[in-house]
Parts: C-alpha cells; structure tokens; sequence
C-alpha cells in the first residue's frame, strides 16, 4: 500500500505539461488507426492517445528482477500472451475452473499497458503477479528494463499479412460515428509505409528479435504461427524462460495441457465475459472484449488480399529482415 502510494504521488509530480510541448513538436501524419494522427516519436509512429504514455514511462518507470514485460506489437497476439502468462504464473493458485481468465478478460487479469498505466496515474503492477505490458518498441522501451537484471521480456508477434488484416479489421470496427471504414488499399498503403499502431511494423519485430539474439537469457522471442502449430512446446518453453518451469509430475498431470485449452482461442472467445462485456482499457476509452477475439487463425489474410498486395507486404518482409535471419515461413501463394 505505502508503495503504492508513493508510486501515485510520484507520478502526479511528473511535468506532464512539457511532455505535451515536446509531443506538439513532433511529426504527425494520418494513419491506420481509429482515432485522430500518429505522431512519429524515436523512429516509430505512435497513437496520440498512447505516446504521452511512452514519454512519461521512459522518464519514470523502474523495473524490478522480478518483473516479466509482456510485449507485442498490436493485434499480433498481445491478449493470447496476457492469458497464457497469467495462467502459468497462477497456475498453482487457480486450477482450470476458477481461473480469473473465466470472468474477465485477459487484459484485466494483466495490468494494462505500462504506458497506459502512467497516462491515468495507476499503478503498472499487480501486487502478487509478476507480470506487466507494453506495445513499446525495442529502443522505446525505457531504460531501466535493460539495465535491472532479472528482468525479462517475451515477445509476441505474427506474420504482418495477418496482424494487418486484424488491424484492418479492428480499426473499421472503432472509427467514430459518421467517419468512413478505411478501404483495404488505403490501408495497404498506411501499414507498408510504416503508418499504423506502433509502426513500422517490420522495425518494431526487428528490433525484438535482435535483442532476442543479443540476450537470450533477457529476451524471449515467440511467433504467434509458431505457438499455434505447437501449443504444448511453446508453453513449456515460456514457462520455463519466465522462471516459472512445469516439473515432471505437472507434466505427467496434464498440467501443461490444461494451460493450452485454458487460453484457447475457442476457449476464451466462448466465455460470457468476451462475448458480451466491456473493458475500460482507459478513462473514458471503453472497449468491447469481443473485439479482441476475430477469428484467431493462421493465414486469413489469403480471405482479403490480392496477390499483389501479398507480394507487397513479402517483399519488405524479405527486404527488411533477409539480413537478420528472421522469417516467417509463410509465403504469398
Ligand atoms: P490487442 O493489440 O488489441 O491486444 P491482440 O490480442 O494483440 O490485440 O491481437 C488480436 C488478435 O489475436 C486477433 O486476431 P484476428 O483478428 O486475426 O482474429 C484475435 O482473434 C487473436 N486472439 C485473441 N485471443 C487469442 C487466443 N487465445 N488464441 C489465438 N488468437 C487469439
């Protein structure tokens, strides 16, 4: 409690005026997202509603050892990572029928975002969980993340054509009353020119993944395609990075299945709470849970773009991160 409260009167003290002044001198141009511009800030373009966030959290936050930052691009796979994080680290406090996974989604079971925190003043971590979120970018992230051992972060992220058409999907679906959904080409265009929620995204998978090869032990870098083709594996394998390992006996228990089938996409999406219940994600921003469960498949890009389109969105792919060794193994035809 009294650290919580210190955390709050630390960051009401924090100069948010100047931080507005330093967002109004930034670069700004129209892009794939619902509300208002983005503002291009350290090489990534970032919503208005979300930078001041970034800003205040690269000034103030501090990392802990302890501390397990849930990171992804948006739309690539943010609340399948929340769920399956949570489930892990819970996994010996809850079992499979009392989950708070089963009443709330799993945004709420997760603090939200470390920036969003820091914009209403709340705190970013929970009191007895490990766990916390950002769609910061690599070089975004602030620095206390880097430098506080025992820190880790996993990232989550997903063949472009698809995070794209989900990105698609999701801002028709939240534009304001009385404005236009955004025509599949217009928003082609905006997402490969790096106009879209946190992009481009081709840099912000980049920056992820070198990290991931520079420090191992820091940086979990997980595809979303891959979790997909092999749940059980994958979830070990987080598990295990986050400290939080399955013995043997959990193992022989179906422990680790249960976890899988827990954060299912038709398990979750099913539930009462993600079919019909609403998640304040920020003061005043309301947001339906449904939106956050489409079809969560693989490949349902090949429902909406043309050849050409596809092709596009490979050959940055190829052009941008050829180099690194990064794929997707997941090609245009
Ligand atoms: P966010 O950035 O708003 O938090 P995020 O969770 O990253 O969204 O991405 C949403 C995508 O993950 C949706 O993909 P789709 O549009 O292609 O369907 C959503 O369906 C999918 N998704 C959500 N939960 C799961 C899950 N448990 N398993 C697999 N996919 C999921």
């Amino acid at each position: 409690m009294e650290h919580n409260h210190l955390e709050r009167e630390e960051k009401e003290s924090f100069a948010k005026e100047e931080v507005q002044e330093m967002i109004s001198s930034l670069p700004r141009a129209r892009g794939l997202v619902p509300f208002k511009d983005l503002c291009q800030y350290q090489g990534f373009w970032v919503d208005l509603i979300g930078l001041e966030g970034v800003i205040l959290a690269q000034q103030h936050f501090q990392a802990q050892p302890t501390d397990i930052i849930l990171s992804s691009p948006p739309k690539s796979g943010t609340t399948w990572l929340k769920a399956l994080g949570f489930a892990i680290v819970t996994r010996n406090r809850y079992d499979d029928v009392n989950s708070p996974l089963l009443t709330k989604v799993s945004h709420e079971c997760v603090p939200v975002l470390i920036e969003f925190s820091f914009i209403q003043n709340k705190s970013y971590r929970s009191p007895d969980l490990p766990l916390l979120s950002t769609h910061s970018s690599f070089s975004c992230l602030p620095k206390s993340v880097i430098t506080t051992p025992g820190c880790k972060i996993v990232y989550i992220c997903r063949d472009p054509k698809d995070t794209f058409i989900s990105m698609w999907h999701y801002v028709n679906s939240n534009i304001p009353k009385g404005s236009d959904p955004f025509p599949l080409e217009e928003a082609v265009e905006l997402f490969c020119q790096g106009l879209s929620f946190r992009g481009p995204y081709w840099d912000h998978v980049l920056e992820y993944w070198n990290a991931s090869l520079e420090l191992p032990e820091k940086v979990l870098f997980l595809m979303y395609e891959d979790i997909k083709r092999d749940p059980v594996f994958h979830v070990k394998r987080l598990a295990e990075f986050m400290g939080y390992p399955f013995t043997l006996e959990e193992e022989s228990r179906g422990m680790v299945q249960k976890v899988v089938e827990l954060c299912s996409f038709e398990k979750l999406s099913n539930l009462e709470v993600n079919k019909t219940g609403k998640y304040n994600m920020l003061d005043k921003f309301e947001i339906e849970n449904r939106s956050f469960f489409r079809k969560g498949a693989v490949g349902d890009w090949k429902n909406y773009l043309t050849p050409e389109m596809a092709a596009r969105f490979d050959q940055i792919s190829e052009q941008k991160w050829k180099a690194s060794g990064l794929s997707f193994n997941v090609t245009s035809s």
